[in-house]
């Protein structure tokens, strides 16, 4: 491609402002739930503020924990699919607040259902990190034992965990259990006509779930203003339950939001929808560019609205983290990349035929074939030498 060509399609965003201005939702600017702003400020919040006004300066310090050592591993993993020791990373950059916030309002018996850039929803729930950089090195068959954490697998196929967080919250209802679901999906899933079943069947069966949708601003290339004319957040009430949209990079609001929201699904109040509006900092995964569909003063202006930075403000502005704590964490990060590091790659390479087994429990004779198609595959490479 040329540096031309590359230029000719660089600004299809300000080009298109008239468009986009047009297209802007009626109304005033929706309202969201903000406990820390930007400057590291805490603001009170009559509705949320209860949620959290037991939280302890120790908890405070672990959610801080959680979102630099989420950042780290992400950052690594990163860097791994860059030097080919992961064929493809899904970055989580900037999302760390929503993640880390809805993650720890989960119960240990509730269940998650993920979609693919889940990694700090997963390092709640106590997944292995190697476990998730297993699957993108396509050595593991898929991740992990979704029972062990009640952390589902990565779903690609987007907004179909919806539709499975759903079904099993209608299971976990008629169990009589009160424990809650939550599924996680993005702001272009919510256009999908899987979300919009799950969204009436969990309505009109009150099944306990909680949709959390990361308004991460965009959908690989396609921005948001593409996905709806009213904020995402208002869409629960055509379906006859709240939506509420909270500062997706303020942890404490996603923190406070999700768990009035998982309560409400204890209570048999049904779903309900969270709309965490937030900024994905980095590519859709390492296969994309995004210099080429939007303006770097877009991604300026949300690193201002860093969710770390602004709690690390408040951590340090009401005396809950000394340097000694940050200095620590930091020495805990540089460990943490070095193990993934190291784990990742000491991974053996499966078996090259290990994909045809488990697919169905008793066989079947369309895998039977691809199985021979891959074997005669595979021997065509073969030295004709070889064997003799
Ligand atoms: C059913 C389906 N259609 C299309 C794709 C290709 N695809 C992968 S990610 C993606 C965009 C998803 O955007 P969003 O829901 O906003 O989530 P984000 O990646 O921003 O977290 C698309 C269209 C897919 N994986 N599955
Ligand atoms: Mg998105």
């Amino acid at each position: 491609m040329t540096v031309e060509s590359t230029a000719a399609r660089k600004p299809r965003r300000s080009a298109g402002t008239k468009r986009t201005a047009a297209k802007k939702p009626p109304g005033a600017q929706p309202e969201l739930v903000q406990l820390l702003t930007p400057e590291g400020k805490r603001v009170k919040n009559g509705e949320y503020d209860a949620y959290v006004a037991d939280i302890t300066p120790e908890e405070l310090r672990g959610l801080y924990r959680d979102m630099v050592l989420t950042r780290r591993f992400d950052a690594e993993a990163t860097s791994l699919q860059r030097q080919g020791e992961l064929g493809l990373w899904a970055s989580l950059l900037g999302q760390e607040a929503a993640q880390i916030g809805s993650g720890r309002a989960t119960r240990e018996d509730d269940y998650v259902f993920p979609t693919y850039r889940e990694h700090g929803v997963a390092w709640c729930r106590g997944v292995d990190p190697t476990n998730l950089l297993g699957m993108f090195r396509g050595v593991n068959n898929g991740g992990w034992d979704p029972n062990s954490n009640n952390f589902h697998l990565y779903t690609i196929v987007i907004g179909s965990q919806t539709l499975h967080a759903t079904g099993y919250a209608m299971g976990v209802a008629k169990d009589g259990a009160d424990s809650a679901v939550i599924a996680y999906f993005g702001d272009g899933a919510s256009s999908q006509g899987d979300v919009a079943e799950s969204f009436t069947f969990s309505a009109v069966y009150n099944a306990p779930v909680v949709f959390f949708c990361q308004n991460n601003q965009w959908a690989i290339s396609e921005p948001t203003e593409r996905q709806s004319r009213v904020p995402l957040y208002q869409r629960a009430q055509g379906y006859g339950f709240p939506g509420v949209r909270v500062d997706g990079n303020d942890v404490l609001a996603c923190l406070a939001v999700t768990k009035w929201a998982l309560e409400r699904a204890r209570r048999g109040e049904g779903p309900t929808l969270v709309e965490a509006y937030t900024y994905r900092m980095g590519a859709h995964t390492t296969s994309d560019d995004p210099t080429k569909y939007r303006a770097d003063e877009e991604r300026e202006a949300w690193e201002a609205k860093d969710p770390i930075q602004r709690l690390r403000t408040y951590l340090e502005a009401s005396n809950h983290a000394d340097e000694g704590f940050f200095a620590e964490l930091e020495a805990e990060s540089e460990a943490l990349g070095r193990r993934v590091r190291e784990a990742v790659r000491a991974m053996p390479d499966p078996d090259h035929f290990a994909i045809f087994e488990n697919v169905y429990a008793d066989g079947h004779a369309l895998v039977d074939e691809e199985r021979a198609q891959f074997a005669a595959y595979q021997a065509s490479f073969a030295d004709e030498g070889e064997g003799k």
